[in-house]
């Protein structure tokens, strides 16, 4: 068994979820904040048998979409530190981290 930890923009998440739920995979959404933007973002964790990962991932491909946002204009960021700071990122379409389960229990 895996656990993917999917994070996923949250325009895209709505329709992420719902394919996931109409593809029969449970999943947990957790509200989340990107680190370098200060975007809100969702966080999938989806606890699955190995053979239906490459099936998710390919699925939550097809519904997340790249887009480029502006950087944070933030005079808290040590841009000197950082050297050059980009004017604008690509975000998306979704950053996966599959792990392995040792055990899933329900009581
Ligand atoms: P954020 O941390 O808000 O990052 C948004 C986008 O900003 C990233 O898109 C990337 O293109 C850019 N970016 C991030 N850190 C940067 C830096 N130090 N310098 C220049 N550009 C930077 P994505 O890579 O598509 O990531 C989207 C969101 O996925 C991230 O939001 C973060 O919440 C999560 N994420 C990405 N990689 C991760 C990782 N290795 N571990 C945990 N979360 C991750």
């Amino acid at each position: 068994m895996k656990l993917l930890i999917a994070i996923v923009n949250n325009d895209d998440a709505h329709i992420v979820n719902s394919n996931l739920n109409k593809a029969g995979y449970p999943a947990t959404k957790i509200a989340s904040t990107g680190g370098f933007l200060m975007n809100g973002n969702s966080t999938f964790l989806i606890g699955v048998n190995d053979e239906d990962v490459d099936h998710i991932i390919e699925l939550i491909g097809i519904y997340s979409k790249k887009r480029v946002q502006p950087a944070p204009v933030d005079l808290s960021y040590n841009t000197i530190a950082m050297g050059s700071f980009p004017a604008e990122v690509t975000v998306g379409g979704a950053t996966i981290f599959v792990m392995d389960v040792e055990r899933c229990q329900r009581v």
